[in-house]
């Protein structure tokens, strides 16, 4: 089973060196980069929906994690026996109250005995407020964002958006810092120079339409080389950042214009609306991370689907590993 992952993944990266190809192009990939990995502990707050267990077996099965799990004990059992998911392998740590299981579950990662922490059935906010525990968080003093990972099947790569969960209406600033954490995600992915299409309603600048002012100043301050690792350009409108046909019959001269991988919404209502919009109609998996704390914390919504969960998972994993 070990020798037939490392054969395929070899494989891939020939591929990717023949072609010029990303690494991970899609989630199976994702996937399998994960397995390669060494088994890494994951710590999970309020794992009480099937789709979560289900993407922990999976997980488990796979060999991509080992689990603390922290939350009520007798829920955790209800919803494991749901799924046919075995608790004898996993550590089970007895927390009825949401918020004190979301804060020792970031405190296993806190104390060294887990490599990253994934949410569970609890509000973002909730987790959130633990990673920025002052005394047990995971803060390193710089922004925490979130960045979403998306498979799309139209896509023939993966694509990243960010900020859709965290900040609600990012400044100017914490604009170049959510940029430089989605940058980060796509490298741990191995995309090279990712292209960061800030996006607006309209592709020139407009006063009365702060965002294209706010993508157009991020793109001067990476041709200055204040956001460094990637491409920014902007005010790009979503057509525009995606479509060549667009960029061509708009006559934009970009090098992110058509081509984007990571699409910057200028506030979280914007990336709420698309993240749902793509998962409900247009098939799109969906892994998400929150970046710029000390590890990852694998964060989806909790309306997804097991995929979706199991795809975080790994999304973890992997940046946990970069
Ligand atoms: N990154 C780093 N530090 C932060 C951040 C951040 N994004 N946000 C707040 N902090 C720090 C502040 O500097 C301060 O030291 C402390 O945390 C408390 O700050 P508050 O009082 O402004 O923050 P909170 O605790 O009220 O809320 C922080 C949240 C991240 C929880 C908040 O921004 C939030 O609720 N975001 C939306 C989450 C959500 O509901 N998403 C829904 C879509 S899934």
């Amino acid at each position: 089973m070990e020798n037939s992952i490392r054969v395929g993944v070899s494989n891939l990266l020939i591929e990717v060196l023949q072609e010029g190809k990303n690494l991970i192009n899609d989630f199976d990939e994702l996937l399998a980069q994960a397995e390669v990995l060494e088994v890494s502990t994951m710590s999970i707050a309020a794992p009480y929906d099937s789709d979560t267990l289900k993407a922990i077996k999976l997980a488990e099965e796979r060999g991509l994690i080992e689990t603390i799990l922290v939350g009520d004990k007798t829920r955790i059992r209800e919803a494991a026996a749901e799924v046919g998911y075995k608790l004898n392998k996993a550590e089970v740590i007895n927390i009825a109250d949401d918020s004190e299981a979301a804060l020792e579950a970031v405190r296993q990662v806190h104390i060294g005995n887990a490599a990253f922490v994934m949410k569970g059935l609890i509000s973002s906010a909730t987790i959130l407020k633990a990673v920025l525990h002052q005394d047990f968080g995971l803060r390193t003093g710089q922004l925490l964002s979130y960045v979403a990972a998306l498979d799309i099947p139209k896509s023939d790569r993966l694509l990243f958006m960010t900020d859709p969960a965290i900040n609600i209406k990012p400044s100017l600033e914490e604009k170049v810092d959510i940029v430089q954490n989605s940058i980060s995600m796509a490298h741990a992915l191995g995309v090279k120079n990712p292209k960061v299409a800030a996006l607006a309603a309209i592709e020139i600048e407009n006063e009365k339409m702060p965002a294209t002012l706010d993508a157009a100043a991020l793109a001067k301050m990476n041709a200055e080389g204040k956001i460094t690792g990637g491409i920014v350009d902007g005010p790009l409108a979503f057509d525009n950042a995606v479509s060549l046909k667009a960029k061509k019959r708009k006559g934009i001269k970009s090098e992110v214009a058509g081509r984007a991988d990571i699409f910057l919404v200028p506030y979280i209502e914007v990336g709420n609306v698309l993240y749902k919009a793509l998962t409900y109609y247009a098939d799109t998996k969906i892994a998400g991370i929150v970046m710029g704390a000390r590890t990852p914390v694998a964060m989806s919504s909790r309306a997804d689907d097991h995929v979706n969960k199991l795809t975080s998972i790994a999304l973890g994993k992997v940046v946990a590993n970069y």
